[in-house]
């Protein structure tokens, strides 16, 4: 028996979900590459085969892996991809090789990849060897999680999310005494943290470095190997090298990006941050402020393909202002009561989007995408999405 028409459409999308999960498990651990979830089923049964994700550092790809953990129950089978298959002979031979090889008879791929070394290739090759190729299951939702790997490849700039947590007045809330001052509950924190295992670098401003003194590790019970590399943008000055954040920097990286003329100033301060083993980057800068668009490029030219922005004010201007956002993510504090229940849909009420974004976040049309209880806080996560 094989599945015809919308029972196969169903069980496809199933399985295109099933990839889609394990692509997210990969997400901050396979820069430069994408995270893609692959899945191998038999339509026949319904039986899941087998699943392979990206692997961390980004080889092997999730074809091989899934295909390897099904040995021969692979033949004649269905695999679904979150990506188009590779095309190109890279650090390995082609994933479009391992699916001829395992005898796959069907592939269903989310989307295709904008990588030119692929770019549709792919989908030909397999075609041109008799190999059936849906596309575009779940197009979307799939384009959204690898978003850091297609604006790397089409605009020279990562993936970039907001992290914001506001008072329960919406306001944001001031370190007291170099000590950051926790508006939001230890829920939303946990959420934040997951938020950093996601990524692959972290970015804060000057002055929340100051201010906070903070660790921007990932401190998830577990997940306390996924910290993001953590990057400071520094604009007129170079950072205390006493803060925590340069004490720790043999444990977990962290870049300085500043212009030339602000090293140039300070020679014994950067000399001092280099010695506590903290990397200094050179970009460039627009009337002595550093140049976003030139952050993104030594961001790229460094593999990151996903950059959590946690703070603070100034630097979510920045960023709103140059049009340089996909996501943003607003905790706010003690708000879990005001949320409407809606039996998880967001109504037309909870589309309002908060009035404080505006002037933090301004020029930026935002569209409401998910809106949820954090503890007792509120987390709302709102897209910036240009058309495709
Ligand atoms: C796949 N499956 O799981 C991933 C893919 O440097 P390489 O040789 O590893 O190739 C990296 C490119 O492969 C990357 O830019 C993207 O186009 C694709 N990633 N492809 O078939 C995978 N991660
Ligand atoms: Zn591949």
């Amino acid at each position: 028996m094989t599945l015809q028409g919308s029972e196969r459409d169903d069980f496809d999308l199933q399985m295109m979900a099933l990839a889609l999960r394990a692509a997210r498990l990969g997400l901050g651990t396979t820069a430069p590459n994408p995270s893609v979830g692959a899945v191998i089923a038999n339509e026949a049964t319904g039986e899941v085969i087998s699943t392979g994700t990206t692997a961390p550092g980004g080889r092997p790809h999730a074809e091989p892996l899934a295909i390897e953990a099904a040995g021969e129950a692979a033949r004649g089978k269905t695999i679904y991809v979150t990506l188009e298959p590779c095309s190109h002979v890279g650090r390995t031979r082609p994933c479009v090789e391992a699916v001829l090889k395992a005898g796959l008879s069907r592939v269903v791929i989310a989307q295709e990849d904008p990588d030119p070394r692929v770019s549709g290739r792919g989908v030909r090759m397999l075609r041109e060897a008799g190999v059936i190729v849906r596309k575009s299951v779940l197009h979307d939702e799939a384009r959204w999680l690898t978003r850091g790997h297609i604006v790397r490849v089409t605009e020279r700039r990562p993936f970039i999310q907001l992290k914001l947590a506001l008072s329960n007045e919406d306001t944001v809330p001031l370190a007291v005494d170099g000590k950051p001052n926790f508006a939001t509950s230890e829920t939303s924190r946990a959420h934040g943290h997951m938020l950093r295992a996601r990524a692959d670098a972290i970015l804060i401003g000057a002055g929340t470095l100051r201010d906070d003194d903070p660790d921007l590790r990932c401190r998830l019970p577990g997940l306390e190997g996924r910290s993001p590399v953590r990057v400071v943008l520094a604009g007129s000055s170079l950072p205390d090298p006493a803060r925590k954040l340069v004490r720790t920097a043999t444990e977990t990286p962290v870049w300085i990006m500043t212009t030339a003329s602000t090293i140039i100033q300070d020679q014994a301060r950067a000399d001092a941050l280099t010695k506590a083993g903290c990397r200094l980057m050179v970009i460039g800068g627009v009337g002595g402020e550093p140049w976003l668009p030139s952050l993104c490029e030594a961001l790229v030219a460094e593999g990151i393909t996903r950059l959590l922005v946690e703070g603070g004010p100034t630097l979510w201007r920045s960023f709103a202002k140059s049009g340089l956002v996909d996501e943003v993510v607003v905790f706010r504090a003690g708000r879990a009561a005001m949320l409407q229940e809606t039996a998880g849909t967001v109504d037309d009420i909870n589309q309002e989007i908060p009035e404080a974004l505006r002037s933090l976040l301004p020029g930026l049309t935002l569209q409401m995408w998910d809106r949820r209880v954090s503890g007792p806080d509120e987390m709302i996560t709102l897209r910036h999405d240009k058309p495709a």
